[in-house]
């Protein structure tokens, strides 16, 4: 019977936009470089930023495209990303951000579900967006950096717009990243100006860059993750960020080695290859004092092999989509190997029986619930999910099995939820699932995670054949091929009998992964 508070004293979270948020840090020097594109080293100024950032606020507005219009943003990490994203935010819009790895499917399911009307991408992703826009509410595409023929993103811009779109701070969506919480498919998450600027407060009471530090942006800007962390965070406290539009550990660590960034923001698999790989030797990374980990579990013994590498303090982060994203850091001051961190500020924990809903004790596993001003607004159009996440007083359940130590100290122990995390990424059973048993060939199927060095873990699909039919690996794996994302794809089919379930239908997922395991 045990809530857990953050060590840390509460903070106050201002009532500003994000977008203000970031001016604050913008305002503290216009002349300071706080975008670098990694691979070419563009520059941009704080000012110039900032400038571009209400031009696109005003153009949007005066074209309609403000207040109550969705937004899809396809772009890796380059330093236009944050002129789009608080363009769209300061002209009171809600932006959903898209994986630029993904097919046109893919994309347009999510253009079709968010409602999007405008959609943004670099040139390089311009025919992937035309397929995908064709039969959904896209009206116009904008092209970062121009094309032939097409509406560029300055185009887009207008007269520089003087103060944030009013928008109601705690209930108007800013921001619809994609998750598939505990079950299901890929769902909108619908995040506040709050919720954001609540994370970006309750992250900086465990590891506050100042200004003018600058870190490796290559964590994706549409995943919560480097979108709050990175993007938000260190932006609107001044601090700079070199972006790679794509993780390469060779460039990362030139990159490490000309800007020496005092923080590292990682997953798992980068810290097997900086712990690992002999290139690492070859660069100089003794600027880093602190490494920060999260989205998918890190081996304590792995974790510290990097940290030992690196001559820095390894620290890890807890969180998800849902809670803008983080709920649990370790801070500097009291590392401890293995844990995913204390709560942050403003913020409860606690551990619960899933079945019971009783309360835990220190050291007693449970599902991990947790309650802030971090918590989503829910997921778009989907009430019943949104009512099976979050309790009537507000808890947000995790999916994940955990234990708290006496100390106030979170491990994670188990995912107890359907999603599978392909090197950090979310990997969705329910909608390679809904593929599969769109094959001719395939009467029935379900995926799971099976761990992997590497990824951490891989699909792995279990399928029945149609009667009579033949039907080989290769094949089932083709099916999914030009459908899903190379992230998604199936590392190995299983032929079996049936797919056991229950009598409501649901897949008895414990049952298949004995089978995995076995
Ligand atoms: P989503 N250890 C184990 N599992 C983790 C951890 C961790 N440290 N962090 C996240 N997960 C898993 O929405 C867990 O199953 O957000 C959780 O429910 O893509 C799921 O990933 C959520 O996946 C940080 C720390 C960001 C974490 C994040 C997480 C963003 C991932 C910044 O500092």
């Amino acid at each position: 019977m045990t809530v857990y508070e953050s060590p840390k004293p509460d903070i106050d979270i201002p009532a500003i936009s994000i977008t203000e948020a970031l001016f604050q840090g913008l305002d503290m020097d216009p002349e300071r470089v706080v975008v670098i594109d990694g691979p070419s080293g563009r520059e941009m100024t704080a000012g110039t930023l900032k400038s571009d950032i209400r031009k696109l606020a005003g153009g949007l507005s005066e074209r309609g495209y403000g207040k109550g219009t969705v937004t899809a943003l396809m772009a890796p990490n380059i330093p236009e990303y944050v002129t789009v994203f608080h363009g769209v935010a300061y002209a009171g819009g809600t932006v959903t951000t898209i994986n630029p790895t993904y097919t046109a499917y893919e994309v347009q399911k999510q253009l079709k579900d968010a409602g999007a009307k405008l959609l943004i991408v670099p040139e390089m992703f311009l025919p992937t967006a035309k397929e995908a826009a064709q039969g959904t509410s896209v009206e116009l595409i904008a092209v970062i950096g121009g094309a032939e023929g097409e509406t560029s993103l300055t185009d887009l811009m207008g007269t520089a717009q003087e103060a944030q779109t009013p928008v109601d701070l705690e209930t108007d969506i800013l921001v619809l990243p994609y998750s598939s919480g505990t079950t299901g498919m890929p769902k909108g998450v619908m995040l506040s100006h709050r919720n954001l600027v609540a994370n970006v407060a309750q992250c900086s009471a465990f590891f506050t860059p100042k200004p003018g530090e600058k870190t490796i942006a290559f964590l994706p800007f549409f995943h919560i993750y480097g979108m709050t962390v990175l993007m938000n965070q260190y932006l609107s406290l001044g601090a700079a960020l070199v972006t790679m539009p794509r993780f390469d550990l060779e460039l990362f660590l030139k990159l490490v080695a000309d800007h020496k960034p005092k923080m590292l923001y990682i997953v798992p698999p980068v810290a097997l290859g900086l712990a690992k790989h002999p290139l690492v030797d070859q660069f100089d990374t003794s600027s880093v004092e602190r490494v920060m980990c999260g989205a998918a579990p890190l081996g304590g013994e792995l974790g510290d092999l990097c940290g030992k590498r690196l001559n820095a303090v390894m620290t890890q982060g807890y969180g998800m989509t849902e809670l803008s994203p983080v709920s649990h850091a370790v801070p500097i001051d009291g590392p401890r190997s293995g844990s995913s961190g204390l709560t942050v500020p403003n913020c409860l924990s606690k551990v619960v029986d899933p079945e019971t809903l009783e309360e835990k004790g220190p050291n007693e596993e449970g599902e991990l619930w947790v309650k802030g001003p971090n918590v989503m607004l829910g997921y778009l159009n989907n009430a019943q999910a949104t009512r099976e996440t979050i309790t009537e007083d507000g808890w947000l359940r995790t999916g994940d099995l955990a234990i708290i130590d006496e100390d106030g100290y979170m491990f994670v122990r188990e995912r107890v939820k359907e999603l599978i995390k392909f090197k950090g990424f979310q990997v969705a059973p329910a909608e390679l699932e809904a593929e599969l048993v769109g094959h001719d060939g395939i009467q029935d199927a379900a995926v799971l995670g099976k761990p992997d060095p590497e990824a951490g873990e891989v699909p792995v699909g279990f399928i029945v054949k149609a009667q009579g039919v033949e039907l080989t690996e290769d094949e089932v794996k083709a099916h999914l091929k030009g459908r899903l994302s190379s992230y998604k794809q199936l590392a190995e089919v299983r032929f079996v009998d049936e797919i056991p379930k229950s009598a409501s239908g649901k897949i008895l997922r414990r049952l298949l992964k004995d089978k995995l395991d076995g």
